[in-house]
């Protein structure tokens, strides 16, 4: 169930990944995954460690960013989509060295997830 989201117990660290296998709705504009730094109940807003926005409206993209103290930073925008509306997807997130202080994960949008994974260092 959409927003998905989930507590990383020790934070997400340099040789962690992150695997999220799911389906884009065939109507699906947007999809999110956002890892937080705080609880996003939090007010005010959560600052986002890492945003990760595929879009599917006009040129598609995927929008990378960095919410801090409510506020945007600069956008890397990729203009190469390797995803598609109405097809099955797999992300994986690797984190390396300059580490994320990471401990919630969420995902919203127009997909279904179906299979989230942690895997630690090994
Ligand atoms: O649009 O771009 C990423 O740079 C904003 C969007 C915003 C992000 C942001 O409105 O959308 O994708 O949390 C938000 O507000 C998300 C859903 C310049």
């Amino acid at each position: 169930i959409l927003p998905f989201k989930a507590r990383i117990m020790k934070g997400f660290c340099p040789g962690h990944t992150l695997t999220i296998k799911g389906h884009i709705n065939a109507n699906a504009q947007r999809y999110a995954t956002l890892l937080n730094g705080r609880n996003s109940e939090d007010i005010p807003r959560a600052d986002v460690a890492f945003h990760f926005n595929p879009r599917f409206k006009r040129s598609p993209c995927i929008v990378c960013n960095t919410l801090q103290q409510e506020q945007w930073g600069r956008e890397e925008i990729l203009y190469r989509m390797p995803f598609k509306q109405g097809d099955d997807f797999e992300v994986i997130i690797l984190v390396q060295k300059d580490m994320y202080k990471v401990d919630t994960i969420q995902i919203s949008g127009k997909v279904n997830i179906s299979a989230i994974a942690f895997f630690p260092s090994s």
